[in-house]
């Protein structure tokens, strides 16, 4: 499966109902799924003969399950039943689908060149793309979409677009490829930032969340490691950094799974063992190392992943494990935030009850029990928690180190 980005034009006839047309056909093609399309634009026509008439043009956005030619020859033939007639060089036509990129392949031949090789000079081209990535990059000119245009419009933006407050950053978040990890990974890259996708072993998953985080018009990678694991931590902090030649954000939300699955019926001492592995000790392994990195660097924020109740207290075993789990990684955030200051900001999440996969399955004496003690009465979603990290990462929260915040709708003890 690959990302594949096509153009559409035409200037002849019912311009308008030839690209539906075409966009109708797509949609019905096997292995080819239209994700998204731009506005329509109306533009002068560029090249070809005199007093011809205006384009209308599009892109869309296809995951395409069919290799590059043939998704050329899918196009061909789409252009071929609408109606397409070739006479003069650029000259007027009912349809026109060409294919712009292809995931980041590069690659020439007789009957294909992919990147587009005009793609980069054509505003009626670069404006309808934007709309949908403007942070992609161009595989062989290493410029994003965004750039290209605004060099052809000799146009810049000057700072950050509003709404785009961590444009520019690079990020980190483990645990990723679901729940709230995936959901943060989301908001970071809404908010303009570059993402790292990490998972234990789940590439398909975690290549499904980079490829919706790249929708934001951002960079995305994934990396795989086994946080139980002090030398795979040391690792993925290392080729992480590397990636893009540095990191802003880091954010250490995988936590084990003691709750769900095969995992629910284990022993105490191995949910006990777990969950002090990948929660406590891989939390503390990789923020020392990012924020050394980060101090050498000159700035940058950590945040780590606590819970509401690890203060307050709960009963039962999960009780008992995730307070001793999440209490740490708390205590230890205040900590560290200390070590870091003044350059590196340190700052814990502390989530309450959050419908995740747990959640999802609780049983009705639960999900009562978590609108009684819930004053603002619902379950907290992902999107609470990711909300909240945004905030704490970006430049807004610049004199906030050493906090944890609750995320947890009103829920007020001591
Ligand atoms: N070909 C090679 N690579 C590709 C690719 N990535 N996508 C070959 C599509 N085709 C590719 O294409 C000519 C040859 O390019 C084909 O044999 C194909 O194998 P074509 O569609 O037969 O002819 P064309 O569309 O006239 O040529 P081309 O190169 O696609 O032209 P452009 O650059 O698309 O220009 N002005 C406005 N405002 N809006 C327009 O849409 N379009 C053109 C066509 C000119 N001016 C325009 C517009
Ligand atoms: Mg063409």
């Amino acid at each position: 499966m690959t990302l594949a980005y096509l153009a559409l034009g035409s200037n002849l006839g019912d311009r308008e109902n030839y690209l539906r047309c075409a966009l109708a056909a797509l949609r019905q093609t096997e292995g080819i799924e239209v994700l998204r399309v731009s506005p329509l634009y109306e533009t002068r026509p560029v090249g070809g003969p005199a007093g011809q008439g205006p384009y209308l043009n599009a892109v869309a956005e296809v995951r395409s399950a069919r290799g590059p030619h043939e998704l050329l020859a899918v196009l061909r033939n789409i252009e071929q039943q609408l109606g397409r007639e070739r006479q003069e060089k650029w000259g007027p036509r009912t349809i026109d689908l060409d294919l712009l990129l292809y995931g980041d392949l590069i690659h020439e031949d007789e009957q294909l060149t992919v990147p587009h090789p005009r793609l980069h000079e054509r505003p009626f081209v670069l404006q309808p793309l934007a709309q949908l990535v403007p942070g992609l990059l161009h595989p062989v000119l290493k410029r994003s979409i965004a750039d290209l245009l605004a060099e052809l419009q000799g146009l810049r933006l000057h700072g950050s677009a509003p709404g785009r407050e961590l444009a520019g950053r690079r990020a980190l978040v483990t645990g990723s490829t679901r729940g709230i990890g995936r959901a943060i990974a989301l908001e970071l890259a809404a908010a303009g930032a570059d993402v790292l996708v990490h998972g234990r072993i789940a590439r398909q998953t975690a290549e499904e969340t980079a490829e919706q985080v790249r929708r934001a018009g951002v960079r995305s990678e994934v990396r795989l490691a086994d946080l139980a694991d002090a030398e795979a931590c040391r690792r993925l902090v290392e080729e992480a950094w590397s990636c893009w030649g540095g990191l802003d954000v880091w954010i250490n939300n995988a936590g084990a799974d003691t709750l769900t699955g095969e995992a629910a019926r284990w022993p105490f001492e191995r949910k006990l063992h777990e969950l002090l592995a990948v929660d406590v000790t891989a939390t503390m392994l990789l923020s020392r190392e990012v924020g050394r990195r980060m101090r050498e660097a000159g700035s940058g924020v950590i945040l780590n992943m606590g819970w509401d109740q690890a203060e307050s207290g709960m009963e039962g075993d999960s009780g008992e494990l995730f307070a001793a789990a999440k209490g740490a990684i708390m205590a230890f955030s205040r900590s560290l935030a200390l070590s870091l200051a003044p350059t590196v900001r340190v700052n814990c999440l502390a989530p309450g009850w959050i419908r995740t996969a747990w959640g999802e399955s609780a049983s009705p004496s639960w999900q009562e029990r978590v609108r009684r003690e819930t004053p603002l009465r619902r379950w907290g979603r992902p999107e609470d928690v990711a909300a909240a990290a945004r905030w704490l990462a970006s430049p807004a929260a610049e004199f906030l180190t050493g906090q944890i915040l609750r995320i947890n709708g009103g829920v007020v003890r001591s």
